[in-house]
């Protein structure tokens, strides 16, 4: 497996990555995602978890029980507790055996080389937290529509504004963070929030956190399970953040 070019941080060499993906209802790429992080990864890639709705079509299931036959570091496992996206990223969470989680979603609209920019992050500095970010440069977002567009660049100006941030996106699922946070941080979120708290909620436990650039690209097969009152719950996951951090109660 090819090793990230520069050569690697002594401290960096003996890390490993545990990926956490949550799947529902996808098809062709979830083994496109599995493939493009074992090439981004290289020899950090521990294990891939693959949570999966039980709601999910047979062929979903049958292409992630198949991957599982055939990679010993992929492991299938089915969703507990439903519905939401937020169970399957805790349930990843608390599985994850890896000195970092590497969140992402499976319906390709990631840019899985985006993790290896991550990795490098580590080499240069002690960090807990590395997201990717949709707004660091022109042109990130291909299929996004306009008023989605408009409403999410509102919405990271209200989290930068309310939390001191100096990250452009917290909404996106796709991150690395230190399993030390994941499994320490008193998870809230349900469904599709969770994208949200998992970098808010380390950031304010007092995580070490950067940004990198990143790409998103509108899916171009199945359907997103975020709906438009879906946007409420992460206004809601802000909220609450704020108000656990005014009463002291975000435990590190
Ligand atoms: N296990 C599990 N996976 C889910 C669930 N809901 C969504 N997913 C997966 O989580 C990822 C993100 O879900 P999407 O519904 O595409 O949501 P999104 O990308 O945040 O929203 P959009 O920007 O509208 O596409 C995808 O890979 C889905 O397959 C769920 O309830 N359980
Ligand atoms: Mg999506």
């Amino acid at each position: 497996m090819p090793k990230p070019k520069s050569s690697p941080h002594p401290w960096l060499a003996k890390k490993s990555v545990s990926v956490i993906l949550p799947v529902y209802a996808e098809d062709e790429t979830i083994p496109l995602a599995v493939s493009g992080l074992k090439q981004a990864l290289g020899p950090y890639l521990l294990e891939t978890i693959a949570v999966v709705s039980p709601h999910s079509p047979p062929r979903t299931i049958s292409i992630c029980r198949s991957l599982a036959r055939r990679d010993r570091s992929f492991h299938f496992e089915m969703q507990a507790r439903n519905p939401g996206l937020g169970w399957a990223v805790r349930q990843g969470l608390a599985h994850a055996r890896g000195d970092y989680v590497l969140m992402m979603d499976s319906d390709g609209e990631m840019d899985p080389r985006t993790a290896r920019l991550m990795l490098q992050q580590l080499q240069h500095q002690p960090l807990d937290l590395i997201v990717a970010s949709r707004w660091m440069q022109p042109r990130s977002l291909i299929g996004y529509g306009r008023l989605k567009y408009h409403i999410n660049r509102s919405f990271q100006l209200f989290n930068r504004l309310l939390f001191g941030l100096s990250i452009s996106d917290c909404s996106l699922g796709y991150k690395l963070l230190s399993r030390r946070f994941a499994q320490s941080a008193q998870w809230k979120g349900r469904r599709h929030e969770i994208a949200l708290e998992t970098t808010l909620r380390p950031i304010l436990m007092g995580a070490r956190y950067v940004q990198v650039p990143t790409r998103w690209t509108a899916r171009t097969t199945g359907s997103s399970k975020n709906n438009w009152g879906g946007n409420f719950r992460y206004l809601g996951m802000s909220l609450r953040l704020l108000a656990e951090r005014t009463m002291g109660r975000v435990k590190a």
